[in-house]
């Protein structure tokens, strides 16, 4: 049965992981993972979380399954933070949402969704994107390509290129947009840019799939989510995916949503059957504990106070790593102008480094970075920051 199976690929960037838990080099640095360490290099446990699990510890509750849909109240907390808990569309009931595994979950559910209402939609996603966008598309069944996004000679968005790209699509066209902190780059579109992205989608009708998977790293939560007000004020159905894996450092507990804006309540009721039949026919339902703790903190205004608060904690550190990376790649002899990397966005810098010089990064100082050039800078600390950049200063030479 098995005798032709062929070994699949590793995963780029969770491959690297492997290969750097093997690294012996006692100075190495894991700067290719999507993860916010603390100063002290750790993955944190915040306080809020620590406080909803002491709470859920006190008035211990049987484990039951859960809805298909999820816990209500998660439901309800994530369309608050997305859409607004008093905007139109949440109190006109125009928003069917769903808990999922994960911001991966949420995009999953929704492609899935998609195949049964679109099957021959095409798939646009950023060039680049994150790698899995192309392969869960493209493992839904769909023909993905790719709309221009990063302009490596400029250091920025090739704006043009993108708006080109939408308006050349195919009506029905799904486009796959990040909603904020662009993984890989870190280059976010300007408010001006995201209006005429909007305008394009309408006039274009294209099928809008936002993945909000940072939303609190950029700007903070506000300013991260006022995209969606946008797309809502135009008046198209689009979808939303949430990851709350980072903002709550809950990776493993695979806490995320699915949005899905539709033009009334009565079919939002109906596209929430649907996206319940995509999800029984997966999972059955989702687990309880990360969605708990989610939820528990969202809808407890001292704790949701606490949340914010550690949640620009953390983008205010990683803003901080930006601008030492900056000084310190000077301060070691860099001679090329890097203040790029303090004006792009959220957990990532694309640091046009090449494939050979992150390779050398690799293999001869153990700083790890995907081969893109794209490092955490989450995972900089005051610490390592240092050895860092003088490793980049050895390669770039
Ligand atoms: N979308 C983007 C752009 C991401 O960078 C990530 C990172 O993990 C995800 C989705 C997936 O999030 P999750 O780990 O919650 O599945
Ligand atoms: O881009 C990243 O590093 C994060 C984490 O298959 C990640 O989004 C990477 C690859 C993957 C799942 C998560």
């Amino acid at each position: 049965l098995f005798s032709a199976v062929e070994m699949a690929p590793r995963d780029p960037i969770l491959g690297l992981n492997e290969q750097f838990n093997a690294d012996t080099n006692p100075k190495k640095v894991n700067l290719g993972v999507g993860v916010y360490y603390d100063d002290n290099g750790k993955l944190p446990l915040l306080e809020c979380v620590r406080a909803a699990e002491k709470q859920m510890m006190e008035a211990p509750k049987a484990r039951g399954y859960l809805p298909i849909d999820g816990i209500a109240a998660y439901d309800a907390a994530v369309q608050g933070l997305v859409f607004g808990a008093d905007s139109e569309p949440v109190k006109g009931k125009r928003v069917a949402t769903v808990q999922a595994l994960g911001g991966t979950g949420g995009l999953k559910i929704g492609a899935d969704f998609l195949k049964r209402i679109s099957p021959s939609a095409k798939v646009l996603i950023s060039d680049p994107s994150w790698e899995n966008h192309r392969a869960l598309f493209t493992n839904a069944g769909f023909t993905v390509e790719t709309y221009a996004y990063y302009d490596a000679a400029r250091r920025g968005i090739n704006f043009d290129g993108m708006l080109t790209a939408l308006n050349q699509a195919a009506e029905g066209t799904i486009v796959v947009l990040h909603a904020c902190c662009h993984n890989p780059t870190g280059y976010d579109l300007t408010p001006a840019q995201w209006d005429q992205v909007v305008a394009a989608t309408k006039a274009k009708k294209l099928v809008p799939f936002l993945d909000m998977a940072y939303q609190g790293f950029g700007s903070g939560i506000a300013e991260d989510g006022a995209v969606i007000g946008k797309f809502v004020a135009s008046g198209q159905d689009f979808f939303v995916s949430t990851s709350f894996s980072k903002s709550f450092s809950l990776y493993g507990e695979r806490v995320g949503a699915l949005s899905v804006l539709c033009a009334s309540a009565e079919e939002a009721s109906r596209v929430l059957s649907q996206l319940k039949i995509v999800i029984r026919t997966n999972y059955s339902n989702p687990p309880t504990h990360g969605g708990q703790v989610v939820a528990t903190v969202l809808n407890t205004p001292a704790l949701r106070a606490q949340w914010e608060e550690e949640l620009a904690g953390m983008r205010q550190r990683i803003k901080q790593m930006r601008v030492a990376l900056v000084e310190k790649l000077k301060a070691a002899g860099v001679k090329q102008d890097m203040s790029f990397i303090a004006q792009q966005v959220g957990m990532f810098s694309y640091s046009g480094l090449s494939k050979d010089q992150m390779v050398r990064l690799r293999s001869e100082f153990g700083v790890y970075g995907v081969d893109s050039g794209r490092i955490c800078v989450a995972a900089l600390n005051s610490k390592n920051i240092d050895y860092v950049c003088e490793s980049i200063a050895k390669v770039v030479g």
